[in-house]
Formats: C-alpha cells, sequence, structure tokens
C-alpha cells in the first residue's frame, strides 16, 4: 500500500520507522500533535505486522476484584470506596475461591486479580486466597497485584518491596498486571492520585519485580489533565526501564473515565484520541513486544479498530469488570470466546488464543492445551 503523507514533517519519522530505528522525544511529540492520523497508523501498522503479522491475541480470562476498600482516594478512580462506605464490599476467602470457581467452567486460562488498598487485609491473607487458588485451580496463571498493592503490603507489613515479592511469588503469583502506573508525571499525580506511591516507585518495583523473575505489563492513563510531553516522557520512562531488564510483556493504553469520580468534569477520550493513543505507544516502545487494545476500556468496536492501528492483543473475556463501569463504562460485562473471535475475525485479523505468557492455546471440546 502507497501511503499519502499529509503532514510532511512526518516523513523524517516514516524513514526512521522503515528503518528500524528508534524514535526519539521529539519525534513522540510529533506523533502526538500531528492531524494526520491514518498516516501514523499506517506506521504503527508496518511495525505490527513486522511484529506479529496479522496475528491478534486474546484470552480467556475472568477478574477478580477481591475488595474496592481503598485508603488511597485517588480523584481519577471511581471504583476505591471508604471502609465505611454501605457500597463497598470485602470478599471472604471462600467468596474469592467460588468466585473463582464460576470461571473454570469456560476452562479459563488466567485471573487477573487487583483491589483497593485495604487498611486491614494483611499479606497473609492474600497469601492465604493465592495458595486456595493455586490448590484448587493449579493449571490458571495468577497475575496478580499491581506495583502500587506491592509497596501498600510492604508499608503494612513494613518489610521490603523484596520481600513482599518474594512471600507472593511463593503463595503462587506468576506475573503482574500493568496497572497502577497512570502518568509518571509528578504535577498531574499530584491532582489525579496524590497518595498514591510516586511515578519512580512505581518503575522501581517493575524493575524489582523483573529482576526477581517475574514478567509484568505497563499502562498508561491518558486523557485527563496530561500534556502531549507528560506523556511522551512516560514512554520513554516505560522503554528505559525495559532496555535493562525485558520483563515488560505487553503495554495497556488505558483511556479515563470521569463519571463518578471527583473529576468528571473531564470531558471523555474520543475515538480519534484513543486511535492515537495506541498507534504512539507501537512506535515508541520499540522493544515492549505486544500492545493492547482493552476492549472493556475502549469499547469492543474501537478495540476492533485499533488492531490496525498499532495494537496485536484485545484482552480477554474478563466475565465481571468494576473499574471501568464504576467510572460509567456502558459496555459489557464479558465477552464471550465467540464474540472476540468475531471482532477480529472481522478486522482481517488471524485470532491467536494465548496464555499469559503468549504461547499459543489449543482447545478441544471442554479443556484446553498449551502449546510450547
Ligand atoms: O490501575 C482506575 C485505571 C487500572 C480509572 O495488565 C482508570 O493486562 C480509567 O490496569 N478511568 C486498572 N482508568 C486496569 C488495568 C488493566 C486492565 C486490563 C488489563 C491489564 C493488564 C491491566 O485502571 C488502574 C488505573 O490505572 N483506572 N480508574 C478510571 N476512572
Amino acid at each position: 500500500m502507497q501511503l499519502h503523507i499529509e503532514d510532511s514533517r512526518l516523513k523524517a519519522v516514516l524513514e526512521k520507522v522503515e528503518a528500524g530505528q528508534r524514535l526519539s522525544f521529539d519525534d513522540g511529540l510529533l506523533l502526538y500533535s500531528t492531524p494526520d492520523l491514518l498516516a501514523v497508523g499506517y506506521m504503527a501498522n508496518l511495525v505490527r505486522e513486522r511484529l506479529h503479522g496479522a496475528r491478534t491475541y486474546f484470552n480467556v480470562n475472568r477478574h477478580i476484584n477481591p475488595t474496592d476498600v481503598c485508603v488511597a482516594s485517588c480523584r481519577l478512580c471511581a471504583f476505591g470506596k471508604r471502609a465505611k462506605d454501605p457500597k463497598a464490599y470485602t470478599m471472604s476467602l471462600d467468596q474469592v475461591w467460588t468466585r473463582a470457581a464460576e470461571g473454570w467452567s469456560e476452562s479459563i486460562t488466567e485471573f487477573h486479580i487487583v483491589g483497593g488498598l485495604h487498611p486491614e487485609l494483611t499479606l497473609d491473607w492474600y497469601c492465604e486466597m493465592l495458595r486456595g487458588l493455586k490448590d484448587r485451580f493449579p493449571g490458571v496463571h495468577l497475575k496478580a497485584f499491581t506495583m502500587v498493592e506491592v509497596a501498600y503490603f510492604a508499608h503494612r507489613a513494613k518489610i521490603s518491596h523484596r520481600e513482599v515479592l518474594r512471600k507472593l511469588i511463593d503463595a503462587g503469583v506468576d506475573s503482574m498486571p500493568g496497572g497502577g502506573a497512570e502518568i509518571f508525571s509528578e504535577r498531574v499525580r499530584r491532582i489525579i492520585c496524590d497518595h498514591k506511591i510516586d511515578g519512580g516507585e512505581w518503575l522501581q518495583v517493575a524493575k524489582l519485580a523483573h529482576q526477581m523473575g517475574l514478567k509484568s505489563n505497563c499502562t498508561m492513563l491518558y486523557g485527563h489533565l496530561e500534556d502531549d510531553s507528560d506523556s511522551v516522557d512516560h514512554l520513554i520512562k516505560l522503554r528505559e526501564v525495559q532496555d535493562e531488564t525485558g520483563g515488560f510483556v505487553t503495554f495497556i493504553p488505558l483511556a479515563f473515565h470521569p463519571d463518578n469520580t471527583p473529576l468528571q468534569h473531564i470531558p471523555k477520550t474520543t475515538g480519534f484520541n484513543d486511535l492515537r493513543q495506541i498507534a504512539v505507544s507501537r512506535l515508541m516502545l520499540d522493544n515492549i513486544p505486544h500492545i493492547k487494545a482493552y476492549w472493556v476500556m475502549m469499547t469492543p468496536q474501537v478495540a476492533q479498530i485499533a488492531q490496525r492501528f498499532g495494537a496485536n492483543d484485545i484482552d480477554g473475556t474478563v466475565v465481571e469488570e468494576r473499574i471501568y463501569h464504576d467510572a460509567g463504562s456502558t459496555v459489557v460485562q464479558g465477552l464471550r470466546r465467540a464474540e472476540l473471535l468475531r471482532l477480529i475475525r472481522e478486522a482481517g485479523r488471524e485470532p491467536v488464543e494465548r496464555d499469559t505468557a503468549y504461547r499459543p492455546v489449543q482447545r478441544t471440546e471442554n479443556a484446553f492445551t498449551v502449546l510450547v
């Protein structure tokens, strides 16, 4: 396909992309500011197809949020509640295991577990929860706890990040999700999540987790008070850690959902911006293998188009989602496997069911095998 570049400033970026060269901070700024989204998407698609051909990955997973009680009160969040809030909930261990069992009936390969920063649940409680899940569902990958939760467990238990990670790994954590990174800019963090660890600590915990053998994902929250240089700075900081550790598997740009948050005056992101975020992240993060268009966050419709703008993953069945639905999302709670297949095929992509480590999963009638 011949690309018609409307914005001639992009020609130099295209040359770098074609030559497989690293893009600079200024290139990132240009990609965020140009109105020529089709050219940005074209370049991101080049990289995506170079890395993954026509493949789009998805998985059969279930989200579990054991509690929404949270001491942090981040302005960006509608999920966290004060312990006294009558709408707050905390599951018992049995309830967590029962929720997990509901997903098991669909041959789930991953539990994605995150929650609020609960002032009373102990690290031992979480470790017992993990051990109980591993005993009951030994074949299921536990992708659990963000860098923010690890730092909070360490603070509460008065032990180091390393000791927390050791205990979580011993109890069954297989990898970590990418949440809680928000935007590393301190100026913005002071407004949207002032009680959360700062960006430097998030990156340090990620580095440590990688050094201890855990893979993780990483994210960026966009569409709130950040400017283009905050976004480029965030992507480059992730790229630098990845140069050191190689531990990030997937990057997921997360669109801010303002409803029911103290920042609800901020307008929702647009399809144009959502697609741009996918494309720019594919182009800037040359060392992170996968870019995920999380359908819950972008809607299945935009996540589908994103498969032609740099994304090569659409996330999974999810089953039950709270963080975005508390913040006003009106998309369905979960998607069946067949619906994911249809979305991907319709975009002209080849669906590949994966496990968390991106190994293909082959299904028979009622079981699955991971192909190594
Ligand atoms: O950590 C919270 C963000 C994250 C809002 O690793 C919000 O595979 C938008 O990290 N509007 C949780 N975003 C989601 C997440 C995630 C999702 C899917 C897959 C993976 C993965 C990770 O959502 C939070 C926070 O950064 N968030 N509130 C909101 N109102």
